[in-house]
């Protein structure tokens, strides 16, 4: 089993400190998907990581499916709940991480065209869902330890990645401490756990 992931990525991120949190010893390739042998294709159709292959050559995507399968793979530190209704609670919060982390692409790219082409009202639309999904989770999270049920959960790995994706792309614009104080206090917790160490995105 080999885990195909970019430096960057939330999504892939989400993967690597999920596999770290539950002691999997899965093996992981960073890779460039500009480059021309980049192995992505091959095993996704829609040229996206992270990609997981698995022994008899298969593979898996996208993220929500890896975490999915990575979590049941062993019973022991379940990171997604067993309980239907905490199970899709959790899943909520992933989703809406993720739908901020796919804006938050979204105004890359339009940045990385030339100014001339650049679309000023796309990267309006773009940046508002990232205000409201950061708002909507800061208001959910209120004074909780945890996004569900008390407990650590992908939910807050989900969450956790794409704060720090956020921070590093609009370090100028948002300051999580204070625009949104409880989603501060919730990083603060997470950059200190071993398995949220190391994989940080940084801007390039
Ligand atoms: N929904 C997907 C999103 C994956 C995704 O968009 N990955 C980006 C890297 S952050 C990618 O591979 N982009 C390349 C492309 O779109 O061609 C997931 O959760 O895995």
């Amino acid at each position: 089993m080999k885990l195909l992931y970019t430096t960057n990525s939330p999504y892939a991120r989400k993967v690597r400190i999920l596999a770290k949190e539950k002691g999997l010893t899965t093996a992981m390739q960073s890779v460039v998907l500009l480059d021309p042998d980049c192995p992505v294709k091959q095993y996704n159709p829609l040229g996206k990581v992270p990609v997981l292959i698995l022994d008899d050559g298969s593979s898996l995507y996208d993220s929500r499916v890896i975490v999915e399968y990575l979590d049941q793979l062993s019973p022991s530190h379940g990171l997604i709940p067993q309980a239907p209704l905490e199970k899709i609670a959790v899943r909520r919060w992933e989703a809406l991480a993720d739908g901020v982390c796919d804006a938050a692409v979204a105004i890359m790219l339009e940045q990385r065209k030339l100014a001339a082409a650049q679309d000023a009202a796309t990267m309006a639309k773009q940046m508002d869902k990232v205000s409201r999904g950061l708002a909507a989770l800061n208001d959910a999270l209120g004074k909780n330890a945890w996004c569900v049920a008390g407990k650590f959960s992908l939910a807050d790995i989900a969450v956790g990645c794409m704060l720090a994706y956020v921070a590093m792309r609009f370090a100028q614009l948002i300051e999580l401490a204070r625009d949104y104080p409880n989603l501060h206090r919730l990083q603060l917790s997470l950059v200190a756990r071993p398995s949220f160490v190391g994989s940080e995105p940084s801007p390039y």
